[in-house]
């Protein structure tokens, strides 16, 4: 099954460049770690960029929270980006109806598809905000842009759950060119039947921690070993990582515990 295939392997049948590219990155710096980037200024989000980056195949993005946002955040993350080879993905979780969620990705203040290789939007609006968002990344002609669709969501209480998270993996069946994976707690395209054999959706798994279980505001973690069984393909990491007394340390650790449990689910 998927979940038993290498990143290279599935770089090498994967149809889309993008996704090519990430699992190339995971291949070449051995980590499946997603850095949750939440942090407030510019230069802290580019400080902790550059002391993290070798150890990141993606840097996650919340850019809406910067305080003093400009030309300068961007430049400095995609530069970044290149020196440590990773990939940004601006985590807005876009959510209107499509004519709105196109402005919003296409131009605005954040000018988010200039810049951020992936996106993550969720389907409740229904399927017409995939297909805008398809629509932009498909006539924008640059191959390296995706989404991943939003299928379930870590907090307590959530109603991501079920037929909604059913309805976004037929969603996501429809829109090959642009829809990466999904971002959930496990692997979940595997329980229903694939409209093509070469069906490998990439799996973000957020709410991964080494040592709490949750916060006061209704997170909820599990451990990247967890996530990883559960078929996850990268990991999701933020507080546990950037808020600990030694980032660097905290990331190496997660990389370490990410890429061991990667290793022993392809070898069984
Ligand atoms: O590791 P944390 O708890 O510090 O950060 C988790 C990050 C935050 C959330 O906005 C995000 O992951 N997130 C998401 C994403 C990535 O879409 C979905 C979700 O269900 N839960 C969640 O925490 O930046």
């Amino acid at each position: 099954s998927r979940s038993s295939l290498s990143y290279a392997q599935r770089a090498e049948e994967h149809r889309s460049p993008l996704v090519k590219k990430l699992f190339a990155i995971a291949e070449r710096k051995k980590t499946n770690i997603v850095l949750s980037a939440d942090l407030t200024t510019t230069n802290e989000l580019l400080d902790i960029a550059d002391r993290l980056g070798p150890y990141i195949a993606v840097l996650k993005t919340h850019i809406d929270i910067v305080s003093d946002f400009g030309t300068s955040t961007i430049d400095g993350l995609t530069q970044l980006a290149q020196r440590h080879d990773f990939l940004l993905f601006e985590d807005r979780k876009f959510i209107d109806i499509g004519n709105t969620v196109q402005k919003q990705y296409k131009g605005g203040a954040l000018r988010i598809h200039d810049w951020a290789h992936i996106i993550n939007a969720s389907i409740l609006a229904g399927e017409g905000i995939i297909q805008a968002l398809d629509q932009t990344i498909c006539d924008a002609g640059v191959s390296e842009r995706g989404i991943l669709i939003l299928a379930e969501m870590t907090s307590k209480g959530s109603l991501a759950v079920g037929e909604y998270t059913r309805a976004s993996v037929e969603i996501a069946r429809k829109y090959p060119q642009s829809v990466l994976g999904f971002v959930s707690t496990k692997e979940l395209s595997s329980h229903s039947p694939a409209a093509s054999p070469n069906e490998d959706f990439v799996v973000f798994t957020t709410g991964v921690n080494l040592s709490s279980k949750g916060d006061a505001l209704g997170q909820q973690y599990q451990t990247p070993t967890m996530a990883m069984a559960g078929g996850s393909d990268f990991l999701i990491a933020g507080r546990g990582i950037y808020a600990a007394a030694d980032p660097v340390t905290a990331v190496k650790e997660y990389q370490k515990a990410g890429w061991d449990a990667y290793q022993q689910r392809i070898r069984s």
